[in-house]
């Protein structure tokens, strides 16, 4: 492909609204443009890395035994009240109406439409299982896209479904499926994680994120410093045991503490520590109120509180709805003579002796509080986010965050939507059972991105050479000059019979110009015909290390092919 032909509008400058290295480089050299918030162009070079990544997924799908079809965007808001998510999702669910005014949503996701298809030409167990995969472009109409491509509200995802007659086979599937990211995501060259997360409202339980550690990810994980432990800080559960915290056992004692709200300023102000703190907080899980108690130095996990309510969600209540429930604002809130909402805590609450929690009066604390005899919880449970030092959950080492992006998400759905939807089948009974169903996403357009954020130096882009879009840069420095025209052409056509899909810049630019384009994009491998063109001399250089050689054009395929090779 020759650069005066092909569109690759590169930038010297980081864009101002660019704020992260992927969506400056994919700006700067030409990858990307942006038409509104969160709404791409891919351009040719970007279109290239797609197609790449798309056919390594398509190839690990096709092994696990996906087959590949392609669903409508447009899909009947019939089909989402169906299921229930018409209404229980807001306006990140794209919505638009037809020429006769009928309601339809733009595909945030494919649940619907897949089962849909499945229960009018699925109805015997002998058909199952069966793995069904597209992929295409998604809307989500997020509140706040940022950081380019990494979060936009149109993006390319491959979703996969796959239905079921047993759980076993839904476990094989998702074994397979689990194995198959791994493929992908290694193939792609990232470095990343499979780990342990929350279903959220899609339902179901066993479910992995696959996360690409980067300081940029909008995820935490916990992982073990000492074994391949990796969850969603949102799921890790804390195995820590807890010691009783102090022997003596003292008359409870109320105390002022003017102006004294936080944590910090209770235990500084009463010459406590944190850990002797009791945090109480009003949660308004679903449409019912709970005081949840954790350890002043620990952290309610809302996830956490979520699930063990099993509802559908569970957010902090407010200023004004704490004040009306518990007759006090939040920093004087405690467990102590409350009884008109129910109480749960964090396991490090029950041995916690002599503590000091609010006394649901402003200004005033108790001091000397103790479980059982000062305040009931209707249960103990894990309820706190796990922390950097805490046991690792398997028993091996201890805990360390990283940030994560998250490209890939399987779920083990079990019947919530072929129940909701209708999607039955004959099992060997005769029987009509629900199918049982799992999902599995990656984020294509969002890998790409990935992809540039774990790979890329101060002077551009440094492509994987199995995602790269060309293999090659063949840099002519003077197009005017006969020798290096001549000798730039003679390679562009060899190489290009040898089987290599190269880029050849033969603009007319100053020669810096050509190099920093070059450095930006990030091809694997470039190849410069200068001064020595006349003597059949090339000068080859390795984009990854910066490794330049001087090469003659007889041994210019060799020496490609070791270098590409050896990356
Ligand atoms: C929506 C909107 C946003 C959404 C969803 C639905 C996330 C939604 C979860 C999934 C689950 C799996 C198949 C591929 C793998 C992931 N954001 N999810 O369902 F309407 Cl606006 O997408 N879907």
């Amino acid at each position: 492909m020759k650069q005066s032909k092909i569109l690759i509008p590169t930038i010297k400058e980081n864009p101002a609204d660019a704020d992260i290295k992927s969506h400056q480089l994919l700006l700067r050299a030409g990858f990307i443009r942006q038409n509104a918030s969160g709404i791409y162009s891919y351009l040719p070079l970007a279109h290239k890395v797609l197609r790449k990544i798309e056919a390594i997924v398509r190839e690990e799908m096709d092994l696990a035994g996906g087959v590949e079809l392609l669903m409508p965007a447009m899909q009947a808001a019939e089909l989402w009240q169906e299921s229930g998510r018409w209404y229980s999702y807001g306006p990140e669910l794209m919505r638009l109406k037809d020429r006769h005014s009928r309601d339809f949503a733009l595909g945030a996701t494919h649940e619907e439409v897949i089962t849909s298809l499945v229960r009018d030409e699925i109805k015997t167990y002998k058909k199952l299982p069966i793995t069904l995969y597209q992929i295409q472009t998604k809307f989500r109409d997020e509140k706040r896209p940022r950081f380019g491509i990494l979060r936009g509200r149109e993006f390319i995802m491959k979703d996969a479904y796959s239905f079921h007659s047993t759980q076993k086979s839904l476990d094989d599937i998702y074994e397979k499926m689990y194995q198959a990211y791994i493929n992908i995501f290694s193939r792609c060259g990232l470095n990343f994680r499979a780990v342990i997360a929350d279903s959220g409202a899609m339902g179901g339980k066993d479910t992995h994120e696959f996360m690409v550690l980067s300081e940029v990810g909008e995820d935490t994980i916990a992982y073990s410093d000492s074994s391949n432990y990796a969850a969603n800080i949102e799921m890790a559960p804390v195995i820590t045991k807890y010691e009783k915290t102090s022997e003596k056992i003292e008359e409870l004692e109320k105390v002022k503490t003017e102006n004294k709200k936080t944590i910090e300023e209770v235990s500084s102000f009463l010459h406590v520590s944190a850990e002797q703190c009791i945090k109480s907080l009003l949660f308004k899980v679903d449409d019912k109120y709970v005081l949840v108690l954790v350890r002043g130095d620990h952290e309610v996990n809302d996830i956490k509180l979520k699930n063990l309510f099993g509802a559908a969600n569970a957010e902090l209540a407010s200023a004004d709805e704490t004040k009306e429930i518990l007759g006090c604002t939040i920093g004087s809130l405690g467990p102590v003579g409350i009884s008109n909402v129910d109480i749960v805590a964090d396991n490090a609450i029950e041995n916690i002796t002599s503590a000091v929690c609010g006394a649901n009066e402003e200004d005033y604390h108790y001091k000397n509080v103790n479980p059982i005899r000062d305040f009931q919880v209707s249960q103990y449970t894990d309820l706190r986010f796990i922390q950097e030092g805490d046991l690792s959950p398997d028993g091996n080492g201890t805990i360390l965050f990283a940030k994560g992006i998250e490209v890939g998400h399987v779920f083990k759905l079990g019947t919530r939507y072929s129940e909701a939807m209708g999607a039955t089948y004959l099992d060997e009974n005769g029987r009509n059972q629900p199918m049982i169903m799992g999902c599995y996403g990656i984020g294509v357009s969002r890998t790409m991105a990935s992809i540039v954020e774990q790979y890329h130096d101060e002077n551009g882009i440094v492509w994987p050479v199995n995602i790269a879009p060309f293999d090659l840069h063949l840099i002519a420095v003077n197009m005017k000059d006969d020798d290096q025209s001549a000798l730039a052409e003679e390679l562009y056509s060899r190489l290009k019979e040898a089987g290599y899909d190269l880029l050849m810049d033969d603009r007319q630019e100053r020669p810096g110009v050509k190099f920093a384009d070059a450095d930006l994009i990030g091809l694997p491998v470039r190849i410069t015909v200068g001064k020595k063109a006349s003597e059949g001399i090339v000068e080859v250089k390795v984009r990854k290390t910066g490794e330049v050689q001087e090469v003659y054009k007889e041994q210019l395929a060799d020496t490609i092919s070791n270098i590409l090779t050896s990356l």
